[in-house]
């Protein structure tokens, strides 16, 4: 699989605002994480992973194994809890979130020197891409 570790800075964020509000974030903290800088910290062994996302606002952090259902509570986010479960759908890394909200999920990829996000909730998509600091 592709190593997808290191220190990435985010460049574009395409709606994110659609994506927080169908996760019913409230309107101030749309407003702050829209105007936030985010970095990732990723690091790789294997099939673990630990991904951080950072803010001077809030971090949110998950540690996973892929191919291993986890519980997920996305406090600080929409603060619900999902089964989580990661899997490589070829070179992307492949995340669907079960719970109270249909067709939730992200997929991790790299392409070119750039990291892509794309975040899914119900018919909301966001990319997000990241370049390597
Ligand atoms: C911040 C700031 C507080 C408000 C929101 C945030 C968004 C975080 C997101 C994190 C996604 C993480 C993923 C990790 C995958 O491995 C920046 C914490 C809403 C969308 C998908």
């Amino acid at each position: 699989p592709p190593d997808i570790s290191g220190k990435w800075i985010l460049e574009t964020n395409d709606r994110l605002e659609d994506y927080m509000k169908a996760l019913n974030i409230d309107f101030a903290t749309r407003k702050i994480a829209l105007a936030l800088s985010q970095t990732k910290l990723i690091t790789q062994d294997g099939d673990k992973f630990t991904i951080k996302t950072c803010s001077t606002f809030r971090n949110y952090e998950i540690s996973f194994t892929v191919e291993v259902e986890f519980d997920e509570h996305t406090v600080g986010l929409d603060n619900r809890h999902v089964k989580s479960l990661i899997k490589w759908e070829g070179d992307k890394l492949v995340c669907t979130q079960t719970g109270q909200k249909a067709n939730r999920g992200w997929k991790h990829w790299i392409q070119g020197e750039k990291l892509y996000l794309e975040l899914t909730c119900e018919d909301a998509v966001c990319l997000q891409v990241f370049k390597k600091k």
